[in-house]
């Protein structure tokens, strides 16, 4: 019949291993092979100064790079210090090496895999490659980070076909034409179910999910598989013997309310039956802009006082820069700071007018840190600016429906029992 509306069809597209396929694209001779992403600097510097000893007749340089030996890259064995890993390629995650994972940890596990850093102009090339090539062939993109986005299907030709099947492997096909690299899709109703079927099928996968595959599909997963339930809500959500998604739906909506609040019940109610009709918004504007650093040795911000307060300096003046470049001003000001023993603490501070001078946010940042604990010693550092405003318009630059669900907040609290005053770092 003509007129009659189109089954709504959201897809969500990740890229696949991204950090380090964007490194096997630069050596192939190392598809297939383990290898984690992580480690501050370029470490290929002493690669190459072997290479060269070992082969002086070989100009090696960057025409060369896909001829290097395998056996000639840094491995995970030989690396000392205190970096995460970023990503792993599947061969590493076979050997239960993961995002976020310490590297010594991730060596123990997996020592014989490939160790290299990230290449973050690379990265942010290819990531506006893949995204170029979604918005040529289905304009109503949403980007959601450096290697995902979501994409309106509904009015796209081949969108509805085999429920959005037929569009997807067209967008695979061509991210991989144009760059050589692999993503999955998932296609849904809506974002919410989108984004978890986007990890069904990983790596180069393509997952269809309709309304009434609800109980088959979503249902049997884990609680923590919904984007918005955090360890937290998840830690709460087990300790009522709330396991999985359709544990979740089972329970009655007020009952939910009164156990998680107004907001967060009730949302946690619609989640859990697929229920989601956020719009795929065009034009993301960036909701903060951040830096951090993990010290290469615990600190204390007594003892090191001097090394710590050049350190918020400088991230100040990283964050200060990239708000410059972008052309943002902040609004709010913020620190995030990780104890040894991992706990992770967070203070902002809003400003009456916005800025992105680094000296007024170095202030800023000072001021927060005055409301941690500094007793105890510290693994990481860093500053966040958010509430961006562009110069010139006096509305915040990401709208509120591009704010993420609502989640239960104890800041006041943790304001409360952590709020020692300690000795200034300026
Ligand atoms: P993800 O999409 O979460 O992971 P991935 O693309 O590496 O692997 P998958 O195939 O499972 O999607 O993240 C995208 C990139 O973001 C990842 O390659 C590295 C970076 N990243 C971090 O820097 N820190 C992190 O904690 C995570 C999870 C990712
Ligand atoms: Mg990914
Ligand atoms: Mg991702």
């Amino acid at each position: 019949m003509a007129g009659l509306k189109p089954e709504r069809r959201i897809a969500h597209l990740d890229m696949d291993a991204f950090f380090a396929s964007v490194e096997l694209l630069r050596y192939p001779q190392l598809k297939g092979l383990p290898m984690v992403i992580g480690g501050g600097r370029r470490r290929e510097t002493a690669m190459f100064e072997r290479l060269r000893e070992a082969f002086p007749d070989t100009d090696w340089g960057p025409g060369t790079l896909d001829r290097i030996p395998v056996a000639f890259f840094p491995r995970l064995s030989e690396y000392a210090g205190r970096g995460v890993a970023t990503t792993a390629t599947y061969a590493a995650r076979q050997f239960g090496v993961g995002s976020a994972m310490g590297l010594m940890k991730a060596a123990k596990l997996c020592p014989q895999a490939i160790l290299l850093p990230v290449d973050f102009d690379e990265v942010k090339r290819l990531s506006r490659t893949f995204k170029r090539v979604i918005t040529e062939i289905a304009p109503v993109m949403q980007d959601r980070g450096v290697d995902e986005v979501y994409i309106d299907f509904t009015e796209v030709p081949g969108g509805q076909r085999e429920g959005g099947r037929v569009l997807a492997r067209l967008i695979q096909k061509s991210i991989f034409e144009a760059t050589g690299l692999t993503c999955s899709i998932g296609v849904a109703p809506n974002k919410l179910l989108a984004k978890m079927a986007s990890e069904f099928n990983k790596p180069n996968g393509i997952s269809i999910v309709h309304a009434g595959d609800l109980q088959r599909l979503i249902w049997p997963l884990p609680c923590r598989k919904v984007n918005g339930v955090g360890p937290k809500a998840d830690a709460k959500l087990q300790s009522f013997g709330i396991h999985t998604i359709g544990e979740l739906a089972a329970r009655e909506p007020d009952w939910l309310i009164a156990n998680f609040g107004k907001s967060y019940g009730a949302w946690l109610h619609e989640v859990a039956w697929g229920r989601d009709d956020r719009p795929v918004v065009t034009e993301s504007e960036p909701v903060g802009m951040s830096r951090e650093t993990t010290f290469e040795r615990d600190l204390h911000a007594v003892h090191d006082r001097a090394e710590l307060g050049a350190i918020l300096t400088e991230l100040c003046e990283q964050v200060a820069g990239d708000l410059q470049r972008k052309g943002y001003l902040a609004r709010t000001i913020g620190i995030k700071l990780t104890y040894v023993g991992f706990t992770k603490v967070t203070r902002d501070l809003t400003l009456d007018e916005p800025t992105a001078d680094a000296a007024t946010i170095r202030r800023a940042a000072g001021l927060c840190l005055k409301r941690v604990d500094l007793t105890r010693r510290l693994r990481l550092l860093g500053v966040r600016s958010s509430k961006l405003v562009k110069p010139g318009t006096d509305g915040p630059a990401a709208p509120d429906q591009n704010a993420r669900h609502p989640k239960p907040r104890d800041k006041a609290h943790r304001d409360d029992h952590t709020d020692l005053l300690f000795p200034e770092l300026d």
